[in-house]
This record gives C-alpha cells, sequence and structure tokens, in this order.
C-alpha cells in the first residue's frame, strides 16, 4: 500500500508526454497486437491504474523517436492511465493489460501528435507504432486509502510533515532513509503541483482529481 503512495509522488514528478491533446475522430482507431501475454493474467489494467511500463516509439518508416529504455537509466515509465498524461493512442492501446504483457500499437496520427506533429521529432500526421511492455500496475494513486494512510491526525487534508513522515516511515521499512534534501524537493514539487489554494495543505478534495473523471 504505502508503494502505491511513492508511486504517487514519483509521478508527480514524471509527466512525460503530458498535455498533449487531440483531436477525437471516432473512425481511426488503435490497432492492437498482443506480442506476449504471460500465462496468469488475473488483474487487467483499467483507466485510473498506475503503469509502470516501457514504451518505445517508431515512426511508420522505422525511425526510432522515443525509447524509454535509454532515458532516466533505463527505468519504465509511471503514468495514470486513461487521463491525458500519456497520447490518447497509449491511453487507449494500453487498456486491459496484464503485467508482463507486451503489445505492439499502431496509432493514428489523431490519436498520435496529429497535424502539428512533435518539434523536431515526430513529423506532421505520423502515424506511431509503439512497442510496450506492462511492467507493474497498481490502483491509482489517487486513491482516497492512500490518502487515509497519509492522513495521520484523518483532518481530511495532508500537510507537509504527514507526507514527509509518511514517506521516512515507508523508506525505513525498505531500510534506506534519505537525505532531508531529497524529501524537501518531492514534497516541494508534490505541493506545487497538487495544492491549488496555496494553503499549505493538500485537501481531500485536491489530492483525488480523478475522482469525478470516470466515464
Ligand atoms: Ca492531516
Ligand atoms: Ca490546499
Amino acid at each position: 500500500m504505502g508503494a502505491v503512495v511513492w508511486l504517487f509522488l514519483f509521478l508527480q514528478l514524471c509527466n512525460f508526454f503530458a498535455g498533449f491533446t487531440v483531436a477525437d475522430e471516432p473512425n481511426e482507431e488503435v490497432k492492437i497486437e498482443v506480442v506476449f501475454l504471460p500465462e496468469k493474467c488475473t488483474q487487467k489494467s483499467k483507466k485510473g491504474d498506475l503503469m509502470n511500463a516501457h514504451y518505445d516509439g517508431y515512426l511508420s518508416n522505422g525511425t526510432k523517436f522515443y525509447c524509454s529504455r535509454s532515458e532516466k537509466d533505463g527505468h519504465p515509465k509511471w503514468f495514470v492511465l486513461g487521463v491525458g498524461q500519456v497520447i490518447k493512442g497509449l491511453d487507449i492501446g494500453m487498456k486491459g493489460m496484464c503485467p508482463g504483457e507486451k503489445r505492439k500499437l499502431t496509432i493514428p496520427p489523431s490519436l498520435g501528435f496529429g497535424k502539428e506533429g512533435k518539434a523536431d521529432i515526430v513529423p506532421p500526421n505520423a502515424t506511431l507504432i509503439f512497442e510496450v511492455e506492462l511492467h507493474h500496475m497498481s490502483r491509482g494513486p489517487r486513491s482516497m486509502e492512500a490518502f487515509r494512510e497519509m492522513d495521520f491526525d484523518n483532518s481530511r487534508s495532508l500537510t507537509k510533515d504527514e507526507i514527509r513522515k509518511f514517506l521516512v516511515m515507508e523508506d525505513k521499512k525498505g531500510g534506506k532513509v534519505r537525505e532531508d534534501s531529497f524529501y524537501d524537493a518531492v514534497i516541494t514539487d508534490v505541493f506545487r503541483k497538487s495544492d491549488h489554494n496555496g494553503d499549505g495543505e493538500i485537501s481531500a478534495k485536491e489530492y483525488n482529481v480523478y475522482e469525478h473523471d470516470e466515464l
């Protein structure tokens, strides 16, 4: 459970592809090919899940334009599925996956970077091919269960001290407590992104931004 909260915090630091929006074009679909399916597949990804995955992106001529394995020491990427943190084609194409599964996704321009493309990386109107591998997933990082675990005094809001206490506690369990400056940086970043009214606490409402986002 504590891990989920950590993921929430890391997620705040990791917003790859965030903010790209594309027009809905319902007749264009993501083509999904399952490349590898583990024997055991009891849990399937759904909207709001926290995903930890590798994804390599290619243009249709085979040029690799993105490789999660060569960035950030090759750590798989964290993102929340289905809420626009990645391009729409990935949000759609990575639903219903189980941990360990590999897929090849062919994403039309309208569900990728559209007419504009992306700077010098993806040309306009490009069809994208992604090879994705889901390593791990968990319930959404913004679950209220995670919130309650951090809200030590049950005040329905989180102070910096509560979050710090929680992180240190989790790290103690894991056997490696880090420098104060590390926690300071994480907490500052979390508050910058989540404390919308700037009152120095993260309320339940500020925390759980996805609660009303379900279809
Ligand atoms: Ca509290
Ligand atoms: Ca607040």
